[in-house]
């Protein structure tokens, strides 16, 4: 063999059919509504992403990232800044296949101890209630590790993980680590993962995008897309209803 091999890591997809359809299902996002308490969150009937973490581990900035959208969540050096659960839509031609919700995040020292409970009871109970919360994305600066606090997460939602609901540990800022740090950090943090999946991430130089999207777009189309299957044969007329073909 004299080519590189195609890497063939375990649970990674590597077509670029389907980091193009992930990209611009994500470019699809856009504003959809916010809200300071849990009984303000509309219902919502499609998957539910929740991206979750500390304070300043840069979940409206992997949003933005992911969605290739400059202000699409409020990002910012100050920490605390998002205070509301922002829900985005995504879906082509309009049509809502998925939600993004970008939470507050836990942990903001400035924030008064009363206010960081009332917090804490909201984000458990969101993750431990919304009927249509079907993935977490936990974001975590690689420099810090998992906290108390997303140790905390992670116990509260493992019922869920065990019925299903899909889970994902995004180490952000991994262009403040070298290689070599990057690699120890991920092994390490696979192991305390519980099964749930890891991926390194920059949205500074766009590392780990395209995997991340590819992953969340599968969770979100399990049996794929209509249009991104390959037509091989004509379907056997079974009786079941037509999806919704565009
Ligand atoms: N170097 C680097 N900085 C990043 C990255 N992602 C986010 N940041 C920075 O980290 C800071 C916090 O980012 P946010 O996206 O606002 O963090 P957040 O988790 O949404 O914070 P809260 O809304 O306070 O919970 C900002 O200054 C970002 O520019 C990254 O991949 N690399
Ligand atoms: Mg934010």
């Amino acid at each position: 063999m004299t080519h590189a091999s195609p890497d063939t890591t375990p649970g990674k997809t590597h077509s670029l059919i389907d980091s193009k359809l992930a990209m611009g299902w994500m470019h699809t996002a856009r504003f959809f509504t916010t809200a300071a308490q849990l009984n303000q969150l509309p219902k919502v009937e499609v998957p539910e992403i929740a991206f979750v973490g500390r304070s300043n581990a840069g979940k409206s900035t992997a949003i933005n990232t992911l969605t290739q959208q400059k202000q699409l969540a409020f990002a910012s050096k100050k920490p605390g800044r998002t205070q509301h659960i922002n829900l985005f839509s995504l879906g082509k031609q309009g049509v809502t296949d998925a939600v993004l919700a970008d939470l507050p995040g836990y942990g903001y020292a400035a924030v008064s101890r009363t206010d960081k409970e009332r917090w804490q009871r909201v984000m458990l109970n969101y993750l431990m209630s919304r009927e249509s919360l079907s993935a977490v994305v936990l974001l975590c600066d690689p420099r810090l590790g998992l906290t108390e606090l997303d140790e905390a997460l992670l116990d509260a939602i493992r019922p869920r993980v065990e019925q299903g609901l899909k889970f994902l540990i995004v180490l952000t800022k991994a262009d403040k680590l070298t290689r070599a740090e990057q690699a120890k950090i991920l092994s390490i943090t696979k192991l305390n993962a519980g099964g749930g999946e890891v991926r390194l991430f920059s949205a500074l130089k766009k590392q780990g995008v395209d995997d991340v999207a590819q992953l969340l777009w599968h969770w979100c189309h399990p049996e794929g897309m209509p249009q991104a299957a390959p037509v091989t044969q004509a379907t056997p007329d079974d009786g079941t209803p037509e999806q919704n073909q565009p």
